[in-house]
């Protein structure tokens, strides 16, 4: 295939890689191309080293050992390993929810400089979810109370975290049955490390439903505590237009990227950047103002709330700063490659870390504070202002035009375009206009070529009248492909295209950043409900065609628990134990109705989506 003898399907990323050959720059594909051959054994999931009398390995043609020091089998230790991945990417969710937690917490007492509550009616709404009495309390209050509530779910010591109860009845009916109730957010966090310590948990299948239960505590505890307090502080998303790709920087502005997953600082870089002294200094130094651009979740947050534009997704960073026309990329946590320092240092680019959780050795580190937020942000702005002069002209290629999108597809603006409720979409899958819905989402993986994955797939499905929703580097994958667009419906099929025409929207619906997923689930939880069936009953699919980071794992099994059939564009390492592999593709069906399918070709992946979700519309007696 043409696809796989390239790096990206990006063509100004294409062109960009082309500068760094060009200047001696090494960026990721050089890095993987180092590691080849790749370790076998890691690959596989069999080497632990949970301990130290170890590392030990299984050896999968079974002529060598078959067991570890303390006795562990190949299904005991690739079980512990995934879960540990699953614990990894739970724990990356929901301490980023903390973090909006605890500004929510100081934006209510007045010590959060620069922060307001934005979506009072949201505030509302969740405080009778979490039965505050709202009754004669404004909104500081309120706050107050309800981060307090939130805040106890991380280390609860009684009862399942609250946003469990959204799910429809049979879902919830099913995981008390197996067991998987998340009790608290941190504890089943804890809980993953205590298992797979030397000698505790050694059944593969009891620490397999420990990872359903720790992954459920984060899709519909640490991540939808994320999205919707986000929300509460920067607005509920509605549709916004906006542009993507590494062309949306400026030859004649002053370049910041924000760059990683909280909003918490990007929104308060957004405010400081329309200071008007800071323009000012940037006009002083030569430049037209001050061009604020986003990259991977950090970007998706911006351009849901704001309408900023987006440089790109994981694979993109580097390629940004090889552009040469970056001033600063400012960078919170998550996904930020550690190289990025070695390669600011060709050119005049500055790498600011700002959270202490996440420094990057070569970077500027400016720590952000939230009783000090504008007063940081300036001064961080500042910085990129004053490093304008710096840039070195004959260094600087801005590849291409940036293509158009539509974003902000939040639940609520769903809902709104609907007319208010979901009537007319499940009116549309019962017609069969629509078959059905795809979550399609993820990461980028050097294993496959960069966007290629995403954009396969997502054509292959709307072009088989399957609406898709997006988040994370998927969602900027597609609208680089220009399938974020009410004219890209001209690609759906012809039901797709009708119901898309008719109501304005693109096929592919941008529903945000990863911990966003969470908007999927109670967009799901929502139509099952309408319908009175389980999630599991419902025509849609989900699928990570280029995943490759734990949070990725945590949501492939929190979306698998939550019913929904997933297919994995990259191999997990499980492959190591039979029995695993058969319970994660198989036999975990009679447990919470859906099952993993690993299919690396995008198209068969669709394919695979496709036939489940005919499937499913059969069995709902639907034509
Ligand atoms: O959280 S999709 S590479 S950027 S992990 Fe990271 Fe993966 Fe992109 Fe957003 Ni999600």
């Amino acid at each position: 295939m043409k696809e796989k003898e390239i790096k990206t399907v990006d063509i100004p990323a294409q062109k960009i890689i082309e500068k760094a050959k060009e200047e001696k720059i090494e960026i990721v594909w050089d890095r993987f191309e180092a590691q080849q051959p790749q370790c076998g054994f890691g690959q596989l999931g069999i080497c632990c080293r949970n301990c130290n009398m170890g590392p030990c390995r299984i050896d999968p043609f079974g002529d060598g050992p078959l067991k570890g020091v303390c006795g562990a089998t190949a299904d005991t230790i690739v079980a512990r390993n995934i879960v540990r991945m699953i614990a990894g990417g739970a724990a990356a969710h929901s301490d980023h929810g903390r973090d909006i937690v605890e500004t929510l917490e100081l934006t209510a007492a007045g010590k959060a400089q620069g922060y307001e509550i934005k979506d009072e009616e949201k505030l509302r709404r969740l405080c009778e979810e979490y039965k505050i009495n709202t009754k004669g309390k404004d909104k500081q209050k309120l706050a107050k109370e309800l981060a307090s509530e939130i805040m106890k779910e991380y280390g609860m010591v009684k009862g399942e975290i609250q946003f469990i109860q959204r799910a429809p009845e049979k879902r919830k009916k099913l995981w008390k049955k197996f067991g998987v109730l998340p009790r608290s957010v941190d504890r089943e966090i804890v809980e993953t490390m205590h298992r797979t310590h030397i000698g505790v948990d050694a059944d593969y299948v009891n620490i397999l439903l420990h990872g359903v239960r720790t992954a459920l505590s984060d899709g519909w505890g640490g991540s939808m505590i994320a999205t919707e307090l986000s929300d509460v502080l920067f607005g509920t998303p509605v549709p916004v237009e906006s542009t993507v790709n590494l062309g949306v920087l400026k030859e004649d502005m002053v370049n910041i990227i924000v760059h990683g997953h909280n909003p918490l600082l990007s929104e308060m870089i957004v405010k400081a950047a329309s200071d008007k002294d800071l323009i000012k200094l940037a006009q002083k130094n030569g430049a037209k103002g001050i061009n604020i651009t986003g990259m991977c979740c950090t970007g998706n947050e911006l351009l849901m709330r704001k309408g900023i534009p987006i440089a790109g997704n994981f694979l993109n960073q580097e390629l940004a700063i090889i552009t040469g026309a970056v001033e600063a990329m400012i960078v919170d946590y998550q996904c930020i490659m550690p190289s990025l320092p070695d390669v600011a240092k060709c050119y005049h680019t500055k790498i600011i870390s700002t959270a202490p959780k996440a420094k990057f050795p070569g970077a500027e580190h400016i720590e952000f504070h939230e009783h000090k937020a504008v007063d940081i942000a300036k001064e961080i702005v500042k910085k990129a202002v004053e490093n304008f002069p710096n840039r070195i002209p004959e260094k600087v290629m801005i590849p291409g035009k940036p293509i158009k999108l539509i974003a902000g597809f939040s639940v609520e603006a769903i809902l709104k375009a609907l007319g208010g409720t979901p009537q007319p979409l499940i009116d549309a899958i019962v017609a069969g206009k629509i078959r059905g819905a795809a979550g399609v989402v993820g990461c980028n993986n050097p294993k496959i070529p960069h966007d290629y994955g995403h954009v396969e797939q997502v054509k292959e499905l709307i072009k088989n009248n399957i609406l898709v929703v997006t988040t994370g580097c998927n969602a900027i994958a597609t609208a680089k492909a220009g399938l974020m667009l009410p004219e890209a419906a001209d690609l759906a099929g012809d039901g797709l295209k009708e119901i898309c025409k008719a109501l304005g929207i693109p096929p592919v619906l941008h529903m945000g950043s990863c911990v966003d997923i969470s908007r999927i689930l109670v967009l799901l939880a929502a139509l099952a409900n309408a319908l009175k069936v389980d999630i599991s009953d419902l025509p849609v699919a989900g699928s990570a065609p280029e995943w490759m980071s734990e949070k990725a794992v945590s949501i492939g099994v929190y979306v698998l628990s939550s019913g929904i059939f997933t297919v994995l564009g990259t191999v997990p390492p499980v492959l190591g134990s039979l029995a695993v592999t058969t319970l994660l593709t198989k036999d975990i069906e009679g447990v919470v109705g859906a099952t993993f399918a690993v299919e690396p070709d995008p198209k068969k992946g669709a394919q695979l989506m496709i036939d489940h979700i005919e499937k499913k519309r059969k069995a709902l007696g639907l034509s």
